[in-house]
């Protein structure tokens, strides 16, 4: 399924759920995305990385191996495969041509979509970061030198919101010790590392909304590239991925956008790479957004799992007790990190809870590993209250799962 160009991901228990596609020369945009049922994400893309070297090649870009000067670039990614320009299996996720790869960090859930593409002697991995807690990363790496020679790449991601839909999005900034303020018309701006600058997108209806926060790699603009972000207005005509070349953002400016039917949110990062570091070395940058949405009510009393396991020598079975429950409510269960298994399992069986809100359910598992170190490794236990969106979970070792 992940070779495909286009797909519709449906993950951590409703968390998020969205399209994601392998555009034309918008690298992989993720696309109509909610997080826990709030609209969040009209289209995320990345069409553009311009790189500026430290000497333009300019008209003699043909003799950069003179080592004379290099650029500028615009580099952008689409569904070619194979290739020194075009994009690559990728070995650890599955050999595919995108990855779709769920991990944990801190027992919480992580879902990484990415593509690795070559442009001449460039790699880039532009990857999205999702989690269970609402956060995208848009997050570009990149390696290799096509001169050795000091060179930024900045890195163009669009961030088409549409926060409960498309009307009544509205941009603010938020600096330490000046508050907040709000775009009132298409404008674009840089981040005060003094102040720490924040935005937040959020819809004035229903103050649902989501913070772009600049990441610790973003750098700083330059006579290159001059700006943090740029707010503006959507329009059809103007979804066209990056009609610039090597040149800046050149859309209007100037139009009302302080409640606009359809913000776009441009976000730049400025990203340094000296040539002494070498060409093998990956750097990497982006922003972190997080949405903001309704609270989940609070936990029942004694809202929780157990775990039990009988061993047998085919593997064995584990039986899983719950209490706080919605009385008579549906409960899913899944198991994260079997050991050689990438990705949730999900049993698909159909539990209901009783009056009381207990349930007892046992599934039945054959061995996955031979290794006796995968004995050592914790298995998430997840049981999603499906009424209130909550999520008990518990750890076990994998000791069933090898033999
Ligand atoms: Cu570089």
């Amino acid at each position: 399924m992940p070779d495909t160009r286009t797909g519709h991901v449906y993950w951590g228990f409703g968390h998020w759920d969205f399209e994601y596609a392998v555009s034309d020369s918008e690298g992989l945009s993720l696309l109509n995305g909610r997080y826990r049922g709030v609209p969040i994400i009209g289209k995320f893309s990345m069409p553009v990385i311009r790189v500026k070297y430290l000497v333009d090649g300019g008209r003699h870009d043909w003799r950069r191996d003179a080592g004379t000067g290099a650029g500028p670039y615009a580099d952008q990614i689409h569904w070619h495969l194979g290739s020194d320009h075009g994009l690559q299996r990728i070995s650890n996720r599955g050999n595919e041509y995108v990855a779709i790869y769920e991990f944990l960090v801190n027992s919480v859930r992580w879902l990484e979509m990415g593509v690795y593409a070559r442009i001449g002697a460039y790699h880039i991995y532009q990857a999205w970061y999702l989690n269970e807690e609402g956060i995208v990363q848009p997050h570009i790496w990149s390696k290799g030198l096509t001169i050795n020679m000091d060179h930024t790449h900045h890195p163009y991601w669009r961030l088409d919101f549409d926060i409960d839909g498309a009307a009544h999005n509205r941009v603010w900034r938020f600096d330490d010790g000046q508050g907040w303020r709000f775009y009132r018309k298409e404008a674009n701006d840089t981040k005060n590392m003094r102040t720490r600058t924040n935005w937040l997108v959020r819809n004035e209806r229903t103050l649902n909304g989501a913070w772009v926060l600049p990441g610790p790699e973003d750098g700083d603009p330059d006579g290159f590239s001059g700006i943090d972000m740029a707010v503006r207005l959507f329009r059809p005509d103007q979804d066209i991925g990056w009609p610039f070349g090597v040149n800046g953002i050149g859309f209007s400016k100037g139009e009302p956008v302080e409640d606009a039917d359809v913000v776009v949110f441009w976000y730049v990062a400025h990203l340094f790479h000296h040539s002494r570091e070498g060409g093998d070395a990956w750097h990497g940058a982006g922003p972190t957004i997080r949405a903001v949405v309704p609270t989940p009510p609070p936990l029942p009393l004694h809202f929780s799992i157990d775990v039990r396991k009988h061993r047998d020598q085919f593997g064995g079975e584990v039986t899983v007790t719950g209490t706080g429950f919605s009385p008579g409510g549906q409960v899913k269960l899944s198991y994260l990190n079997i050991p050689r298994r990438v990705g949730a399992l999900y049993t698909g069986a159909i539990i209901t809870a009783d009056g009381n809100g207990k349930f007892t359910n046992t599934d039945y598992f054959r061995c996955v590993s031979r290794n006796p170190d995968d004995a050592f490794l914790d298995v998430e236990v997840d049981a999603l209250d499906v009424k209130s969106g909550l999520i008990a979970k518990a750890y076990t070792s994998a000791t069933i799962w090898v033999c």
